[in-house]
């Protein structure tokens, strides 16, 4: 029996007995037909069970996009790939976007005419094959598409000259004092030893992850690797805040996985990002501002019954390229409803007030416009989702384009000593203007810096260059080189003096708008300047900010020899203000490609995507 089951399996071996591969030649219709006549019932069973096998095995293996049978009905279907579902692009065509009464169609051809046509729509941006792409290739959309970064992660080289290590040494200051007194804390109170928690997720090892990474600081990111992987979770019944946690958690996620290749990173940005969309449940689709990550019952602050303008739309880069990283559009659809949202809200000149109802979509009326808290990144993500997107989505472009003619007629003003321009608020809905300028917002120059650079209005790098300097002055001015949270400028004629601090406001945070901003802006002009203005301020932070154990905000940059040592280290510092400078002083002018990628508003780049 076996030596017959033997004898019939040599004689089943059908590819190689029916063609001559080298002569090309075939059995013949009749040869076929004979062989087919020789075989006993038993082998042509076996064959029929063969070709039925085969038949079942190409139907099960087919890609899901191809027809096929439904056993359950008896009928042919046309099966949708999960990789392949179409992203929520068609939410964002700019047609589409743009409500009829409201449109900015109508003044196109002028706003045309300011941008740059030599450098209007980019395109390097990620090269093909810095893309793994799973799925088919498409046209010249993301749409189906599932991006993956290189499986081996991005390389850096690591510090290359003094100030550089010199930034490089500060880092493992700091993350010296932080495992020693905080590991595993959000924040490091570096004065008592002790730690801060705001959130419970470790932010300063999450938010360093990637600052780490482009350091080249390959112990470092092992352990906070390991603590993430093991350490962080998100089922903790606290309640958090959507946008502090999208920028400084779930963006930081996302970079790492982005340099890193490492897959981990996104499953954890999978599961924080599934934690926060019950935000988005509110009449309007305008998010609530803090969600509870175990219960995931999203509401309002508990101060307000309203949301920040800037907070709620500041959280589309990370959710959309959640989506793009996923192949789940659910995430960028119910950030970008958002964006879309607030495009269709009446503003002055583009300016927005900083509060927003969720339940209503309105802005709260007689509120505040700034540049600063509250109103800041609001500017800022119209310009990163525009290039995020391959500068396909116009309504995006055009709002900050017609918000930054808006500044200029309406919040900038000149010092009456020595001209320095700055940014004021209006209040009580615009009646009155505040000649007040937060720190924040002297992020803005970097931006209009990276918008002329994507081919916005020239005029934009002239009101960039002269807020730099106002913003270097804040520092300048101070005896310790080292700005406050809030300056107020002198505007009045016959008064001595261009800017002056108040006693609640002299405090410095660590915060890194300032140094963002020298970092495109050297970027940008190659000018050397903004390298050693940033020299200045690394100084002066190694001056009156390092303590024994890590770096320490400040109460007062009035005071040299009482600076009043607050006892707080933000993990934005190890974040953005490091990263910055890291980059800032770097030998290479494209270790990180401004065409490759954006930063998000915590400094963790994420790619350029061409739609
Ligand atoms: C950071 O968390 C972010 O830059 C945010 O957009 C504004 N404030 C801090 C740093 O100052």
């Amino acid at each position: 029996m076996l030596g017959q089951f033997r004898k019939e399996y040599v004689a089943l071996n059908l590819p190689n007995t029916i063609v001559d591969a080298n002569s090309n030649r075939g059995w013949s219709k009749r040869s076929l037909w004979r062989w087919w006549n020789q075989l006993s019932r038993f082998q042509r069973s076996v064959v029929y069970i063969l070709i039925l096998a085969a038949c079942f095995a190409a139907l099960y293996f087919l890609p899901a996009t191809h027809p096929s049978w439904n056993p359950s009905n008896g009928k042919l279907n046309i099966a949708l790939d999960r990789n392949h579902v179409t992203p929520p692009l068609s939410l964002l065509s700019p047609k589409k976007a743009q409500p009829p009464d409201n449109s900015l169609d109508k003044e196109q051809p002028a706003k045309e005419a300011h941008i740059n046509n030599n450098t209007q729509k980019k395109q390097p941006m990620l090269d093909k094959e810095d893309l793994v792409l799973s799925g088919e290739t498409a046209n010249n959309n993301n749409v189906g598409q599932v991006h993956s970064p290189p499986r081996d992660g991005v390389k850096f080289s690591g510090s290359t000259n003094e100030r550089q290590a010199a930034v490089v040494a500060a880092f493992r200051h700091a993350w010296k004092g932080y495992k020693k007194y905080a590991w595993g804390h959000d924040h490091l109170k570096p004065i008592t030893g002790t730690f801060h928690d705001w959130f419970n997720l470790g932010l300063t090892i999450v938010d360093a992850l990637d600052t780490i990474y482009i350091m080249g600081l390959k112990e470092e990111f092992a352990e906070a690797r390991e603590w993430v992987a093991n350490s962080l979770h998100f089922d903790g019944n606290r309640d958090v805040n959507l946008f502090e946690v999208t920028i400084r958690v779930l963006g930081s996620l996302l970079s790492s996985y982005h340099l890193s290749g490492d897959r981990m990173f996104l499953d954890k940005a999978v599961d924080l990002g599934t934690r926060l969309l019950p935000c988005f449940d509110s009449d309007s689709g305008v998010p609530y501002s803090d969600v509870n990550l175990a219960t995931r019952k999203a509401h309002s602050p508990k101060w307000s019954p309203d949301s920040s303008t800037s907070e709620v739309t500041t959280i589309q880069l990370e959710f959309r390229d959640l989506s793009r990283c996923t192949g789940d559009p659910k995430f960028e659809d119910s950030a970008a409803k958002v964006s879309l949202h607030v495009h269709g809200l009446e503003k002055s000149e583009g300016l927005v007030p900083i509060f927003i109802n969720a339940n209503t979509g309105h802005f709260r009326s007689y509120s505040t416009i700034t540049l600063g808290a509250r109103g800041d990144s609001y500017y800022e993500y119209l310009l990163k989702q525009w290039i995020q997107t391959g500068q396909t989505i116009d309504y995006l472009r055009d709002d900050f384009v017609e918000a930054i003619s808006g500044v200029m007629k309406h919040l900038t003003r000149r010092t009456a000593q020595n001209k320095y321009l700055f940014i004021g608020e209006l209040l009580a809905g615009g009646r009155d203007f505040k000649p007040k300028m937060d720190h924040l917002t002297c992020y803005l120059p970097g931006t209009l810096a990276l918008g002329v650079h994507n081919g916005l209005p020239q005029e934009h790098m002239q009101l960039a260059e002269e807020l730099m300097t106002t913003c270097y002055q804040m520092y300048a001015q101070q005896p310790t080189f080292l700005a406050p949270e809030i300056t107020y400028f002198n505007i009045q004629e016959r008064t001595t003096g261009d800017m002056s601090v108040k006693t609640n406001d002299a405090h410095n945070l660590l915060r890194p708008e300032f140094v963002e901003s020298l970092w495109y802006m050297y970027q940008i002009t190659g000018n050397k300047t903004y390298q050693d203005w940033g020299w200045q301020i690394f100084q002066a932070f190694e001056k009156y900010a390092k303590v024994v154990n890590g770096y320490t905000s400040i109460g007062n940059v009035r005071n040299p020899v009482n600076t009043r040592p607050r006892d707080m280290m933000e993990s934005f510092f190890l974040s953005e203000t490091l990263k910055y400078l890291y980059l800032l002083f770097s030998d290479d002018p494209h270790i990180l490609s401004l065409d490759k990628y954006v930063l998000n508003s915590e400094a963790h780049p994420l790619p350029i995507y061409d739609t």
